[in-house]
């Protein structure tokens, strides 16, 4: 099915600040995909196109929209939505650039998710169908926010928890009641001012180190009774200081070394199965050590890796990471993710697939996640519409898939 109409705009995102949706029609489908983004951003992460200047602060993207409606959308009318490996080859040849700076990861993302959706629409699928994935994944449900998600003293960026189900309903539910149960006993114990949330939707209480939020949400699990783990996303480049090669963390400064004692500590005192970025952004050695350290926990690489062959390869041969967090927008187009997660199932890696900080109302993800059998997926809280529309939309694949089987 051949692109009759490709159109873009620019709409806002759950932080308040602009991206890029971008429209894409055929005979028989019409689709629509906008580009998350994020806030603790890796440096080798695809670049998105901002204009600068006064207008929104300078977060504009009235640039990356009329890449979209002038260069882009003349390039790929008449193109076959269903080559979804052509259609993005020939965004990276228009844009011309390494890390997508010409044209902009963010037009080219929205782009690429739009057309990939319009093939399924075209197909009369649902686009985990489409791909051919049948996997409900396990969710990591990200219930206290810090680092640069939240106005609190916490280093780590997230604390998630992970129930343990058979049905994904099932976990959704029980993520649901622990967050509600540890809302109530935050605002116990610290007012109510302290059930007010991040960016990710989880509570944002004035602790001022890892432990206290680690004992709040145990003490929640607890009193659901519920079997469920704790998963970190350190995101530690976000406390990690260059000059003095540094960690900042709890009101301490820790040496490389000091933070690979850190974590062991904390996953002697809780049941955490899984750590992502726990060091800076290119300490390959670190995350190695602390997998050697910790062979019962996951180490999840995202700014290490950014959802990009190139630093997969050698996270994989040091011996870095147990799974990759795999972001679209991180590396620009569709074709180049499912090339990062054909990567890690080739050499026996998981995958976790992440929304961003900064999300919009497209449940993507959620499909996706499933299509690529990717078994895991971290969306946030189980509140605020923009993390609600990809679990809910796990409750339509669910539902789905129980009334094929
Ligand atoms: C992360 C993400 C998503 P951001 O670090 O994993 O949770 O945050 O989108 O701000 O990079
Ligand atoms: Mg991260």
């Amino acid at each position: 099915m051949r692109i009759k109409a490709l159109w873009a705009r620019e709409i806002l995102d759950s932080r308040g600040n602009p991206t890029v949706e971008v429209d894409v029609m055929t005979e028989t489908s019409f689709a629509s995909s906008a580009a998350p983004s994020g806030a603790s951003t890796g440096r080798h992460e695809a670049i998105e196109l901002r204009d600068g200047g006064n207008r929104y602060l300078g977060k504009g993207v009235t640039k990356a929209v009329n890449n979209v409606r002038k260069v882009i959308a003349p390039a790929l009318l008449g193109m076959d939505v269903s080559d979804q490996d052509a259609i993005d080859r020939k965004l990276r040849e228009l844009d011309g650039t390494k890390d997508k700076s010409n044209l902009g990861a963010n037009a080219m993302v929205a782009t690429s998710m739009a057309v990939l959706k319009a093939a399924s629409a075209a197909d009369n699928k649902m686009l985990h169908e489409y791909l051919g994935g049948t996997t409900l994944p396990k969710a990591m449900f990200n219930i206290i926010n810090g680092g640069m998600h939240a106005g609190n003293d916490l280093a780590i960026q997230e604390f998630m928890i992970i129930p343990e189900s058979d049905s994904f309903s099932e976990r959704l539910r029980m993520a649901s009641e622990i967050y509600h149960v540890l809302g109530k006993q935050l605002e116990k114990k610290y007012g109510n001012a302290a059930t007010s949330v991040g960016d990710e939707g989880g509570y944002v209480p004035p602790m001022l180190n890892t432990r206290q939020a680690c004992d709040a949400i145990v003490k929640a699990i607890e009193e659901t009774g519920y079997r469920c783990t704790l998963a970190l996303d350190a995101a530690a480049s976000s406390f990690y200081d260059s000059n003095t090669r540094s960690y900042h963390i709890d009101d301490k400064e820790l040496s490389e070394h000091e933070l690979v004692d850190y974590f062991v500590q904390l996953v002697m005192s809780y049941p955490i199965t899984s750590i992502e970025d726990p060091f800076h952004e290119e300490s390959f050695g670190a995350f190695a050590t602390l997998r050697e350290n910790l062979p019962e926990v996951q180490i999840v690489g995202d700014d290490l890796v950014v959802t990009n062959v190139a630093r997969l390869r050698e996270a994989i041969a040091e011996k870095s990471i147990d799974a990759l967090l795999l972001k679209v927008n991180q590396v620009g187009t569709v074709s180049e993710a499912l090339d990062a997660a054909k990567f890690c199932k080739d050499h026996d890696k998981k995958i976790v697939v992440s929304h961003r900080s900064g999300e919009t109302e497209d449940p993507f993800i959620a499909d996706f996640c499933v299509g690529i059998n990717a078994g895991q997926i971290k969306t946030g809280a189980p509140a605020r519409g923009e993390r609600t529309a990809k679990y809910n939309q796990l409750l339509r694949i669910e539902e789905r898939m129980e009334m094929q089987a």
